[in-house]
């Protein structure tokens, strides 16, 4: 007899569906969408379909191992938990006493999202006073660019973007990244609404979209200022909603006049008329709506770039109507759940350095007294999905560097582990997961017992803070007991729900949030700020992107088929996915001499790294696209697409700037 489970997918998606577990003797044996889940009720993506098939994977991580061979090697030979964490401390603790703790790293990105096993290393590492390590691996710039503008305001959740009438797709890959969106989108009475992609490839095949404007990769600021121009030059926009509710509107219109749609064609690539017709359809709708990804915020000019297109989304009033407006930035506009008592940033009683995440070659590559000595890896790849990959990599091979990695899979980081621990899976742990791309709220408990001797990630720590000797009873509580504190304790928010909806949390399950008011302005004086007296250039004006001397813009995409590093283990998934590709503009590609499907080498000052070309029309020029983080192992060569990228950070929030770099292209001089 098998009974059904509730669970929430942990990944980096902003979707967080719900998931039915069918158990089976305590086996999962199969999976499906949670029907009473406020997103996912009509359907999950094909790669968590068959969750089970990773959590069940020959290939996963079962116990702890400990390094056999040289580093990177991939010889590791199995040891007990306690001698794991006996080693782990005992070195730490000889570190800390010679060098302080601020000479061991923890790094931690998005493998899991649910508030408590994201959170807790935190705590763990704030008690022992480690480096701190600044979290800006995605989009902190669209995030800070978009708070400039909007302070605190909710944009747009996703489910109510039905009753918009018009729909603009700017940056984002919605068929690999939002499935529930794609199919809102694709309902017959939603296709009667002109849907308008502008990215810098077509990156569906074109059957969603009504038309794909493709740009040169980090122009959009120009596109949005001319669009602007526009809409102002021929009476289109909203002047009474831009002077009651958008402080320096005067100002920056006086600004306009120079950015003509002929300017912006020379710097973005689309024709000035393109660029005229896309503002006079924006404008002919009342509630238009610009659903904006992640990918042009990745440039040194990305918060910029944003503080223009959000600006854009004011400019004809559509805000004030049912879906209009902006929508995937950020729809919450209050706290859902506190994270002090999860991250306890009392813990730390002396100030400490941080580093950046993006900038872990040169983390790694101190020296001296700010060498760091250890590295601390959970729910995360930085050999994978961090800038300057070889950086990495030497850092990673230092003999004198003492690398642990929590980890489900043998990831490109935990190959070069001295010590690697087996972790759990969502389904084998408890949570709280706020979801970031909807207004909903959901929690579970494990559907199954944890595989072999794997450990979530607040088992692990509540281990590591014993053997440190920290005696606080944060450590000696369980999983569940931090998320019944937090049902307990809750926010206003969740407070205010009813109290059927608070048992729903209370049993394991999701709820469906208030969406917020839009026009709520969430900033200090009410009204959205066109100048930010904040912000390092207070008055918005077109800037540009770093560029550089390679005449190709190598630019990184979702992949349908993974998600980030997740699902690499499936081979189902990555036959779909196939060899690491670069897409390039026909003309770009029979300028070099490359056809379709050949081994090509894109190079430039950092590295060099092996695609399969793929060779296309949908594409601007001088644009190059990766789809997916592959694994070093699949590569030809062993380097991946962030062997090309480069430390450098973002205009706005220290963030990655992985989509502007340049790149040149040759057929390889190998073969497969
Ligand atoms: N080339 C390229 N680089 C990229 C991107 C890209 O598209 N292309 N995307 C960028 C973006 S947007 C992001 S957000 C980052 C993501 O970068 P990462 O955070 O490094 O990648 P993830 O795949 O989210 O997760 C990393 C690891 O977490 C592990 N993990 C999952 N759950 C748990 C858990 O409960 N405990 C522990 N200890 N480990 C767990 C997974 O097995 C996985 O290997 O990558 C960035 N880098
Ligand atoms: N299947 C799948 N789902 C995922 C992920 C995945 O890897 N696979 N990753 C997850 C993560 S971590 C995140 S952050 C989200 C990201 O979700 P999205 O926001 O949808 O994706 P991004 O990677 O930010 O941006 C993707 C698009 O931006 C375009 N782009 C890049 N630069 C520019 C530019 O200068 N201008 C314009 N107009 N477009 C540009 C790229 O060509 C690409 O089509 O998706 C999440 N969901
Ligand atoms: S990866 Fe995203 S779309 Fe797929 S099940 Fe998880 S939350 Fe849903
Ligand atoms: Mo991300």
């Amino acid at each position: 007899m098998s009974e059904i489970k509730k669970s929430i997918c942990p990944y980096d998606c902003p979707n967080t569906c719900g998931l039915l577990m069918e158990v089976e003797d305590g086996r999962i044996i199969s999976v499906r969408n949670d029907p009473d889940h406020p997103v996912s009720r009509n359907g999950i993506c094909r790669k968590t379909a068959r969750y089970q098939d990773s959590i069940y994977s020959k290939d996963r991580i079962l116990t702890p191992l400990i390094r056999a061979g040289k580093k990177g090697s991939g010889e590791f030979a199995p040891v007990s938990w306690e001698e794991a964490i006996r080693r782990i401390t005992d070195t730490w603790k000889q570190i800390i006493a010679e060098s302080g703790p601020e000479a061991i790293l923890p790094s931690c990105y998005s493998g899991v999202m649910s508030d408590i096993q994201r959170g807790c290393g935190d705590a763990f590492f704030n008690r022992m006073g480690a480096s701190r390590q600044v979290r800006t691996l995605c989009s902190p710039a669209k995030g800070a660019a978009y708070s400039s503008v909007a302070g605190k305001t909710g944009c747009q959740d996703p489910r109510e973007i039905a009753d918009s009438d018009l729909y603009i797709i700017w940056g984002s890959n919605l068929e690999a990244t939002r499935p529930q969106l794609m199919s809102l989108l694709n309902r017959p009475e939603n296709r009667a609404k002109r849907r308008i992609q502008i990215d810098t490839y077509a990156n569906s095949d074109g059957a969603h979209f009504d038309r794909t404007i493709c740009i040169k990769a980090g122009m959009d600021g120009a596109l949005a200022l001319a669009m602007m121009h526009v809409l102002d030059r021929e009476g289109l926009s909203d002047e009474a909603f831009l002077k009651e509710y958008a402080e320096g509107y005067e100002e920056f219109r006086k600004t306009l006049g120079s950015y003509t749609p002929e300017w912006a064609e020379t710097e973005t690539g689309i024709p000035a008329e393109t660029i005229r017709t896309l503002a006079r359809e924006y404008a002919s709708v009342k509630a238009p709506v610009i659903i904006l990804g992640s990918g042009a915020s990745r440039y040194a000019n990305g918060g910029m770039t944003v503080r223009l297109i959000v600006i854009l989304s004011l400019f004809t009033g559509a805000w004030k109507y049912p879906g209009g407006g902006l929508c995937g930035c950020t729809p919450i506009d209050t706290s859902y759940v506190d994270q002090a008592p999860i991250k306890r940033p009392d813990f730390l009683r002396t100030p400490v350095r941080s580093l950046n995440i993006n900038q872990m070659a040169s983390a790694l590559a101190l020296a001296g007294e700010e060498a760091v000595r250890s590295l601390y890896v959970y729910g995360n790849n930085p050999a994978g999905t961090v800038s300057n990959q070889e950086g990495v990599i030497r850092g990673l091979m230092r003999e004198d560097l003492f690398t642990v990695v929590h980890e489900r899979f043998m990831t490109d980081t935990a190959l070069y582990a001295d010590i690697i621990l087996p972790a759990t899976f969502s389904v084998e742990q408890t949570d709280i997961y706020r979801c970031y791309g909807h207004c909903t709220l959901g929690t579970a408990r494990p559907a199954i017992a944890p595989l072999g001797e794997s450990k979530s990630n607040w088992n692990t720590f509540a281990l590591l803070a014993e053997a440190m000797g920290y005696e606080d009873d944060y450590f000696k509580q369980t999983e569940d007991q931090m998320l019944q504190y937090l049902l307990d304790h809750p926010t206003p928010a969740v407070a205010a729900l009813s109290e059927a909806d608070r048992q729903i949390l209370q049993e394991g399950g999701s709820i469906s949030m208030p969406f917020s008011d839009h026009m709520k302005i969430g900033t200090p004086s009410g009204k959205f700020r066109i100048v930010d007296e904040s912000m390092p250039i207070p008055l918005p004006r077109y800037t540009k992107a770093r560029g550089g001397s390679y005449p190709l813009r190598l630019v990184a995409s979702p992949s349908a088929w993974s998600l980030n590093c997740e699902y690499l283990d499936r081979k189902d998934l990555m036959e779909h996915r196939g060899a690491q590709k670069l897409i390039l503009h026909t003309q770009d590609a029979a300028e070099r001499g490359i056809s379709d499907g050949q081994l090509i080498e894109a190079y430039n000052d950092l590295s060099s790294v092996f695609f399969e070309a793929v060779v296309t029309d949908r594409i601007a020029r001088e644009n190059a696209v990766c789809e997916g983080v592959y694994n070093r192992a699949d590569c030809v060569g062993g380097r991946a697409f962030n062997a090309l990228t480069s430390e450098n950070l973002s205009d706005l929030g220290e963030g990655t700037t992985m989509n502007d770099n340049r790149v040149e292209v040759r057929p390889a001089a190998i073969r497969y």
